[in-house]
């Protein structure tokens, strides 16, 4: 069995959940089916494919353990893993060609202090996934240098832990007026045509107080796929389900559509 899909992370409040049903209440030529792993999650607004608060929630073990919220949840975090089982019985009721969209914690420790998640998506991955991380970073990041560096290290931190193909999505684009700031920040994560990361003199002249040890260190991870989303925009969605299909391989297998065959054939 073959599944497809990208696990959403990011800070607390970087748009995760957001962005998941933005995705499922579009047409993004796939069915998308989302599952929330986050068990404080106290709205959800997708339909969820399933939930992990079902199995357990923050809040019930907060109380039976008398924890604190980070405490809890890698309590929570450690239960699932424990309880596969029921996570597995739950991925067999998902369609072969559905999308999955994972909308995880904001608890950027998850990823970087210990390493539950890596161990998450390596049970996804033995499960029959090609999926990619997609790390959502807020516009409100581009603020200033400093701010934007300390980001993207925080998605490299993260990223680089889950040995999954890799995204970084600057989130909440609309909000941003200022195109030409934005174009600032996101030339520099064009593509390189030679070797495929991005331009390190570009990214160097930029930032100049800066160490080249750490420009060094941020442009070889290829974080520098950095791309922007604006959910006003469906090109924008259309352009990162398009690297992230291209990164996982989704669609590879599809059948051809027979009715588009058909009509192909009659234009010739
Ligand atoms: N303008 C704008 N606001 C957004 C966008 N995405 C999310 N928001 C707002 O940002 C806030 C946080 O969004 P969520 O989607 O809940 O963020 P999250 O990453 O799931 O947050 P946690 O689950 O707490 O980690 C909400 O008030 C959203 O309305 C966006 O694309 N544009
Ligand atoms: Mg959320």
């Amino acid at each position: 069995m073959f599944y497809y899909g990208q696990l959403v992370i990011g800070p607390a409040g970087s748009g995760k959940t957001s962005y998941c049903n933005i995705l499922q209440e579009g047409s993004f030529k796939r069915n998308i089916q989302v599952v929330n792993l986050d068990p404080a999650a106290e709205y959800i607004p997708y339909k969820c494919a399933i939930d992990i608060r079902e199995l357990i929630c923050l809040s019930d073990v907060m109380e039976e353990f008398e924890y604190g919220p980070n405490g809890g949840l890698v309590y929570c975090m450690e239960y699932l893993l424990q309880n596969w089982d029921w996570m597995q019985d739950q991925l067999n009721n998902i369609a072969q060609d559905d999308y999955v969209l994972f909308d995880c914690p904001g608890q950027i420790e998850l990823y970087s202090h210990i390493d539950m998640m890596r161990k998450l998506t390596q049970l996804l991955v033995n499960s029959g996934f090609s999926i990619s991380s997609v790390y959502l970073v807020d516009i409100n990041f581009i603020e200033d240098d400093a701010k934007f560096l300390s980001g993207l290290l925080m998605a490299l931190s993260a990223s680089m832990t889950l040995e999954l193909p890799a995204f970084t999505v600057l989130s909440k684009c609309d909000l941003m007026k200022d195109k030409k700031k934005l174009k600032r920040y996101t030339k520099l994560h064009k593509f390189n045509e030679e070797s495929e990361y991005i331009n390190q003199d570009e990214f160097s002249k930029t930032y100049k107080s800066f160490t080249s040890g750490i420009s060094e260190l941020v442009t070889s991870f290829g974080i520098g796929r950095l791309l922007c989303l604006d959910t006003t925009d469906d090109e924008s969605i259309d352009n990162i389900l398009g690297e992230i299909d291209y990164a996982i391989q989704f669609g590879d297998n599809l059948e051809p559509d027979d009715k588009l065959y058909d009509q192909a054939e009659q234009q010739l």
